[in-house]
């Protein structure tokens, strides 16, 4: 009987460890207060210092995060240019031909709008070297189309905040004059009158909330906005220790897939990333970065993160969805929906 009990207990011990362990419990206890404790470092107000470098000042407060990358490619598409309505980065992974055709073919054609100037770019990683199949490809590519910027960083998904930052860095040194950038992937159903639509709406309650603000310094910064924990299961994909974010909430971030971001908005965001310490997510990266600089985020449910169900009447507002991956699917949809009847 007792020899019974003893086993039970050991049983249950076990089975308890086992959950802690498995579900990380001792991470969600230990976890820091995200509203009361959020340190994230540089831990020193940085808005100052943005100030600085946006004015042509030396920082007071030498940068942290430098991503030291060449891009290997150039564009002209920019340089002839005095002013820009919208650029469109594409992210884009190097083997994804058929998308970018795709892309090409839709909602990346830069003339679809009469009377606006939009621009469009890939943005590309690089694989091992040998120079490979693929990359012998790209090279063709880049040479018919010339709207590839590559860098030279390995592409894979732990690299994609160092990919997005550096998009950020080329738009900062060769593209700054646009209105609005568009940050999409190469999976993406995007529709370009619909978010130029938005943009001029949300541009417009903007000022009419702050009328101190000028037209060309609004920040904005708008997508579909998270606000979520860190995982912290052992069978997650996604888990994340409590060394790497020690908090119990993540800061409000838009999710990546397709986010809008203003002029003004898109420096404040590459300058503040050299003082905000490196994370893999992209799409929270950004959320702290946001944060530490003050600007806010704006949800808009047009950006679906998923794949919105198709149908011709359901997508007539929609900005952005996710799960266009095929390139005849891509096709067809944005047609269909840019059809004059
Ligand atoms: C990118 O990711 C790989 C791991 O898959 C790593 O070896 C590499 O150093 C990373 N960084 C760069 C800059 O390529
Ligand atoms: C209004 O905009 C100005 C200029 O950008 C800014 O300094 C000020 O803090 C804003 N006021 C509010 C209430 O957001
Ligand atoms: C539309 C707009 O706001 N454009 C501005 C973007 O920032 C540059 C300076 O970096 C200004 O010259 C543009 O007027």
């Amino acid at each position: 009987m007792r020899r019974m009990q003893c086993y039970k207990y050991g049983v249950c011990a076990c089975v308890f460890l086992y959950i802690y362990y498995f579900f990380g419990v001792g991470d969600y206890i230990y976890s820091k207060s995200f509203e009361d404790d959020f340190d994230y470092p540089l831990n020193i107000d940085i808005k100052p210092i943005v100030a600085e470098v946006m004015s042509g000042k030396k920082p007071s407060v030498a940068p942290i995060n430098y991503y030291p990358h060449r891009f290997l490619t150039n564009s002209g598409k920019c340089s002839t240019l005095e002013k820009l309505d919208l650029f469109i980065v594409v992210k884009s992974a190097m083997g994804n031909f058929d998308q970018r055709t795709a892309v090409r073919q839709t909602y990346g054609q830069e003339n679809l709008v009469p009377g606006r100037i939009i621009k469009m770019l890939f943005f590309l990683g690089v694989d091992a070297p040998p120079k490979s199949e693929t990359q012998k490809r790209i090279d063709e590519e880049m040479a018919q189309y010339k709207d590839i910027i590559q860098i030279d960083f390995l592409d894979n998904y732990y690299n994609n905040t160092i990919k997005t930052m550096m998009s950020f860095r080329w738009l900062y040194e060769h593209c700054p004059i646009a209105d609005f950038y568009l940050f999409t992937d190469d999976d993406m159903y995007i529709s370009v009158t619909n978010l130029l639509d938005y943009v001029h709406e949300l541009t417009a309650s903007v000022l009419e909330i702050n009328k101190t603000e000028k037209e060309r310094d609004v920040n904005i910064f708008s997508g579909y906005v998270f606000k979520s924990a860190p995982q912290r299961f052992r069978s997650s994909k996604w888990r994340v220790s409590l060394d790497e974010y020690p908090w119990n909430k993540w800061p409000p971030y838009v999710t990546a897939g397709a986010y809008i971001v203003s002029n003004k908005s898109m420096k404040m965001l590459y300058v503040g990333s050299l003082f905000v310490k490196h994370f893999r997510f992209d799409d929270v990266y950004l959320g702290i970065v946001a944060k530490k600089v003050g600007i806010e985020l704006t949800h808009c449910p047009k950006f679906y993160f998923y794949k919105k169900t198709y149908s011709k009447i359901g997508y007539r507002n929609v900005i952005a969805s996710h799960g266009y991956g095929d390139r005849s699917e891509l096709i067809t949809v944005w047609n269909e929906q840019n059809s004059v009847v």
